[in-house]
C-alpha cells in the first residue's frame, strides 16, 4: 500500500525543467539518406512520438514549445527523410514540439506562403506555441547546435545551404527554415496570400532556363522584406550551425504545374519585379532605386530573350507602379486569410491538414 502511495506522489509531482542547454545537443551531424526507408521505419525509430507527432521530454518539463509548419504536396519521399532525420534532432534538444504537414489539395498552383499562413492558424489552435518553424521539406539540418527556439528577433535558420555552397545567397534572403513567435508573425500579418507563382522554381522555356533564385538575387538583394516593412531586424545563428543539406529536386516530375507555359514565365518576371517594387517602404524609397530594380529587370529580360515581357511590363507598368509601392503588406495576410479545412488528421509522425486554398484569380 505505502508504495502504491509513493509511486503515485511520484507521478504526480511536477517534473523538473530541462537544464538551459541539452545534454543530447552534439555538433555537426553527417546526413546520409538511407538507401531502404519507410514511413513505417520512422516510427519504431521514435517511440517516444505520439499520435499528430507531437513530443514532449519524458523526464523534465520542456522550457520551450515548438510547431514545425512544413508546406506539401506531392513531396512523400522528401517528407519521409525530412521526419527521419527531424524527430530524433529536434528530441535531442528537449523540446516540446509538434510537426504539421500543411497539404496543399488540388492541382492549381502551389502557394507555400499562404499554406504557411494556414498552419499557423491551425496550429495555434492546438496548443500555445510559443515558436514556429517555417520549414521546406527538403532541407534537413546538418548541426545540432542549430536550435529550434525561437530568438527576439524573427530568425532565418537556413543560412548556409549546400545548394549556395555554404553560403547567404543575398543579405535579405528568408527563404528555407524560418522561425518567428506568434508575436513576430502576427506583427509582420504572416506571408502574402495572393503571390501564387511564390513557389515556382526553375523552369525550362523554349527560350531558356531561368531559375526563381537567379531572379530573386537580381532582384532581391537591394529590397526589404515584409520582416523590415514591419520594423524589426533579422536574427540568424552562427555561420557554422545554420548549416543545411538540400535533398536533391528535379523539375517536379509529376507536379502539374510543369512545364511552364510561356504566359507564366512572363507571369513569375513580372512577380518578381512587382514585388521587388512592392515591398520598397515609402520612407525609404527612391527614384534611384526604382530606376536599379527597373533597369536590371529590363536587361536581364533581354538577356534572355524574353521581350515580350518588356512589352507587357510597359503597359501594366503606369497602373502598378504606384498601387504596389503601397503598403500591401498591412492589407494581405493573416488578416485577409481564407480558406476551407478539408481534413486534420493525426497520424503518428505528424498532424495533416489537408486544405482548399483556392485558386489565383
Ligand atoms: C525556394 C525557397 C523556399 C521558398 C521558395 C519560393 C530555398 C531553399 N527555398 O524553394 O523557402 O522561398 O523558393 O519560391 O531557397 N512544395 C511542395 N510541393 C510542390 C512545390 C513546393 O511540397 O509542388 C513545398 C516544399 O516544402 C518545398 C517548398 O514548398 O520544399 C519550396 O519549394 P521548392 O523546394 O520546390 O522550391 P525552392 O527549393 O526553389
Ligand atoms: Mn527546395
Amino acid at each position: 500500500n505505502l508504495s502504491l502511495i509513493s509511486r503515485q506522489t511520484v507521478r504526480d509531482d511536477p517534473l523538473p525543467y530541462c537544464p538551459d542547454a541539452s545534454p543530447f545537443i552534439g555538433g555537426p551531424l553527417r546526413v546520409q539518406l538511407p538507401d531502404v526507408l519507410t514511413f513505417e521505419d520512422v516510427v519504431h525509430k521514435n517511440p517516444y512520438v505520439t499520435r499528430g507527432g507531437r513530443y514532449k521530454p519524458p523526464d523534465c518539463e520542456s522550457t520551450h514549445k515548438t510547431a514545425i509548419i512544413i508546406p506539401h504536396r506531392n513531396r512523400e519521399q522528401h517528407l519521409k527523410y525530412l521526419l527521419y532525420f527531424l524527430h530524433p534532432f529536434l528530441q535531442r534538444q528537449q523540446l516540446n514540439y509538434g510537426i504539421y504537414i500543411i497539404h496543399q489539395a488540388g492541382n492549381s498552383t502551389f502557394n507555400r506562403a499562404k499554406l504557411l499562413n494556414v498552419g499557423f492558424k491551425e496550429a495555434m489552435k492546438d496548443e500555445d506555441w510559443d515558436c514556429m518553424f517555417f520549414h521546406d521539406v527538403d532541407l534537413i539540418p546538418e548541426d545540432d547546435r542549430n536550435l529550434y527556439t525561437c530568438d527576439r528577433f524573427p530568425k532565418h535558420a537556413s543560412i548556409a545551404m549546400d545548394k549556395f555552397g555554404y553560403k547567404l545567397p543575398y543579405k535579405t534572403y528568408f527563404g528555407g527554415v524560418s522561425a518567428l513567435t506568434p508575436e513576430q508573425y502576427m506583427k509582420m500579418n504572416g506571408f502574402p496570400n495572393n503571390y501564387w507563382v511564390g513557389a515556382v522554381r526553375t523552369t525550362t522555356s523554349p527560350l531558356g532556363e531561368m531559375g526563381s533564385s537567379d531572379c530573386s538575387r537580381l532582384l532581391h538583394h537591394r529590397v526589404p522584406s515584409r520582416v523590415a516593412l514591419s520594423g524589426m531586424l533579422i536574427s540568424r545563428p552562427s555561420i557554422r550551425h545554420g548549416r543545411y543539406k538540400m535533398i536533391k529536386h528535379g523539375h517536379d516530375k509529376g507536379n502539374e504545374q510543369n512545364p511552364k507555359s510561356y504566359r507564366q514565365l512572363l507571369c513569375m518576371d513580372m512577380w518578381y519585379l512587382e514585388r521587388s517594387l512592392a515591398v520598397q517602404s515609402p520612407e525609404s524609397f527612391s527614384i534611384v532605386d526604382c530606376l536599379v530594380t527597373v533597369s536590371s529587370f529590363l536587361l536581364e529580360t533581354v538577356r534572355s530573350f524574353r521581350l515580350l515581357t518588356v512589352v507587357s511590363f510597359t503597359s501594366r507598368f503606369r497602373f502598378n507602379l504606384l498601387a504596389k509601392t503601397r503598403r500591401t503588406w498591412k492589407q494581405d495576410g493573416m488578416n485577409s486569410l481564407q480558406y476551407t479545412l478539408l481534413s486534420k488528421e493525426l497520424p503518428l509522425l505528424y498532424t495533416n491538414i489537408t486544405v482548399d486554398i483556392g485558386k489565383d484569380k
